[in-house]
């Protein structure tokens, strides 16, 4: 039995290595030119600007505004007894003008009473229907948010859904906030839904660093599935995002596209028009051509922290492909000094792995979000964002 315990992880390295370099895979730590990247300084000032760029045009497309210069926060509601006194509950309406008309994301924030303030915060990125996901009235409870274990845990609880930014259906991106920001006729860069949620995303933010409950230097976001790629975006375009959290997010999220398993590029499209820019529509059966692959997207994270969840019955997403990814973004984690994942074996399921800056779990069971899953991200938060002493 031993020696059995010693040869697999060694049959299951040369497995996933093996398959890695069959991928051949683009190096994110070759730039443009063909010159190599070997320090954290030209990673951040040459490469990484470089590879975001080239998320933009191929894959997520190109934000027309960044922080709108008339960004208004109005808490419409604050209650400092919710969740039984245990947390002080406040609706935030975050709104803004465009040439387009107004658009306006609601965000639901519970701070921990009775704990040393400002607090880490978790941003949830809902994708699912709001009332029955991130109810404030906490009437429905739903595991997707459990903001109850959250608070408990010492951090802030947030979420906003993104349909407030832009309903979640191909209608010719006539909507939300391409109607009241896009130029016509729309460039092939223009950005997807994917890339107008991670947008809302850091408009929330802008609104957390404000809070004085919440330390604004230490606010992970955290996305499911479509919510999952939202989240590695935001975290790839707004630095400011102190941890990232993709769950279960799958193709053109945490999952390599080359030698990927369940749904590929043009089933991505076929079904989600909407989702991500002109360009990548035309990589369909044509991964190999593409100059990135997802590991550069995980690698955009460095050096902070980030963790990626699987679930063993979700081969739609493909967790091998998800955990290859955070295999190959390693290099530039080491630029930082920083081992990325603690190993590049995969995990057994409900094993997490959490030794390193990228965290990785697979989880038994389907496709969702559930509370051993955020039970995984705030074990590794514990790690990064040093919550004070929990109730
Ligand atoms: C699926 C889609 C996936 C994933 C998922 C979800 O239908 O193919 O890429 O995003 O939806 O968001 O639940």
């Amino acid at each position: 039995l031993l020696l059995l315990r010693r040869i697999l992880p060694l049959i299951a390295t040369t497995v996933v290595t093996v398959h890695a370099a069959e991928l051949q895979l683009p190096d994110p730590l070759v730039t443009q030119n063909g010159e190599r990247v070997t320090s954290a300084a030209a990673w951040q000032t040459t490469r990484r600007p470089e590879v975001l760029e080239l998320f933009r045009k191929y894959v997520y497309g190109r934000a027309p505004v960044g922080k709108p210069a008339d960004l208004k926060f109005e808490t419409f509601d604050s209650a400092s007894d919710a969740m039984d006194g245990k947390a002080t509950r406040k609706q935030i309406k975050i709104s803004y003008h465009g040439p387009g008309g107004e658009g306006a994301i609601h965000l639901v924030l519970f701070i921990p009473n009775g704990i040393k303030q400002p607090v880490p915060c978790f941003l949830l990125i809902c994708n699912r229907p709001a009332a029955e996901n991130i109810d404030p009235t906490r009437a429905v409870k739903s595991p997707f948010w459990p903001a109850e274990q959250i608070v408990a845990r010492g951090y802030a609880a947030a979420a906003f859904f993104n349909g407030d930014v832009v309903h979640d259906k191909y209608d010719g991106f006539k909507s939300g906030v391409f109607a009241i920001y896009d130029q016509q006729p729309r460039p092939a860069d223009a950005w997807g839904a994917i890339a107008a949620w991670a947008w809302g995303a850091s408009r929330a933010l802008d609104y957390l660093v404000t809070d004085p409950g919440i330390d604004g230097q230490r606010v992970a976001v955290v996305g499911h599935s479509r919510g999952g790629k939202t989240a590695l975006w935001a975290g790839a375009e707004d630095e400011r995002f102190a941890m990232v959290v993709s769950n279960d997010s799958g193709c053109t999220g945490a999952a390599l596209a080359r030698g990927k398993q369940g749904e590929h590029i043009r089933d991505i499209n076929r079904g989600f028009p909407h989702w991500f820019n002109d360009t990548y529509k035309t990589f369909a059966d044509r991964e190999d051509e593409l100059p990135l692959d997802q590991h550069m997207l995980d690698a955009l994270i460095a050096p902070r922290p980030l963790c990626i969840g699987s679930a063993s019955e979700d081969t739609w997403a493909d967790p091998k492909s998800e955990f290859l990814a955070a295999v190959h973004a390693g290099p530039v984690f080491a630029l930082f000094g920083l081992k990325g994942l603690a190993d590049s074996v995969m995990p057994q399921p409900d094993m997490p792995m959490q030794g390193g800056q990228i965290g990785y779990h697979l989880r038994t069971g389907k496709h969702n979000l559930t509370e051993y899953d955020w039970g995984c991200y705030m074990d590794f938060a514990d790690k990064h964002l040093s919550p004070p002493a929990a109730h």
